[in-house]
């Protein structure tokens, strides 16, 4: 059976999830755990490449970064394309945009995990009873830790979101200009600027179940406040593209 490999949480997962649900591409998913499950995506991960999720494993072979994941689900499956031929310059401009603040994004998720108890028993695997809640919580900081480390994670949060966040946010408002689309009609390149927006606050409930304490460390009110007209573009697209 296909499988994709992911964390629910990460836009970058989302990306994948998208593409595949909208080719309407049937797979079952399982959750990374970071840390622990380092030793399994490494062996599942084929040589010279970066072991990161999502990875999908089908007939094809393990396929591992959600851009090369989308794109075969352009590939084996149905529905209007997500990459036409006169999007593709403005795909990977954003592929590359998209790549830079979700890694600006993990960064900010990170530092807040680390400083909420609650989230941190939120990200435990599902099959740990919550009563042990407390005392599985400090693999969960050692888990954020070590991916801290391994995607060399920002330091300097707030420097970086204004560095490299909020010029991106920018340019997407005056690249919409108050339209639907990034381009004629719903490319890649929409998926990869709605998935920016997680950072300011996380898509609704039905598309995306977070736990209260997590949806708290993945908003940024200050971003959010100053961009209400992006967030209403990425609701919009959702209730239009996203099946819950
Ligand atoms: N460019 C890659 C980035 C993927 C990435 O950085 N994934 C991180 C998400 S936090 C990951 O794999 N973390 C888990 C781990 O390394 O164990 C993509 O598009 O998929």
């Amino acid at each position: 059976m296909r499988t994709l490999h992911g964390i629910g949480y990460s836009g970058w997962t989302e990306k994948a999830r998208w593409a595949l649900d909208h080719h309407r591409v049937a797979f079952r998913y399982r959750e990374h755990v970071p840390l622990t499950g380092e030793l399994g995506l490494r062996w599942r991960t084929p040589r010279g490449v970066r072991p990161s999720v999502p990875q999908l494993a089908d007939e094809g072979g393990v396929i591992t970064g959600s851009f090369n994941i989308a794109k075969r689900a352009e590939e084996v499956g149905q529905g209007a394309p997500l990459f036409p031929q006169d999007a593709l310059e403005l795909i990977s401009r954003w592929e590359e945009t998209s790549d830079r603040v979700l890694g600006v994004a993990r960064a900010q998720f990170i530092t807040g995990l680390l400083r909420n108890p609650r989230a941190q028993k939120e990200s435990l695997p599902s099959f740990v009873p919550g009563w042990l809640g407390g005392v599985m919580a400090p693999s969960v900081r050692m888990g954020a830790n070590f991916i801290a480390r391994k995607h060399k994670a920002a330091f300097d949060v707030e420097g970086a979101i204004q560095q490299t966040v909020v010029p991106a946010l920018e340019q997407l408002r005056a690249e919409l200009g108050g339209r639907p689309y990034l381009k004629g009609g719903f490319t890649y390149a929409d998926i990869n600027a709605a998935a920016m927006l997680q950072m300011l606050r996380p898509a609704e409930d039905r598309y995306m179940p977070l736990g209260a304490g997590t949806r708290e460390v993945w908003t940024n009110a200050p971003l959010a406040d100053r961009f209400p007209d992006l967030l209403e573009w990425r609701d919009g697209l959702y209730a239009k593209h996203r099946k819950p």
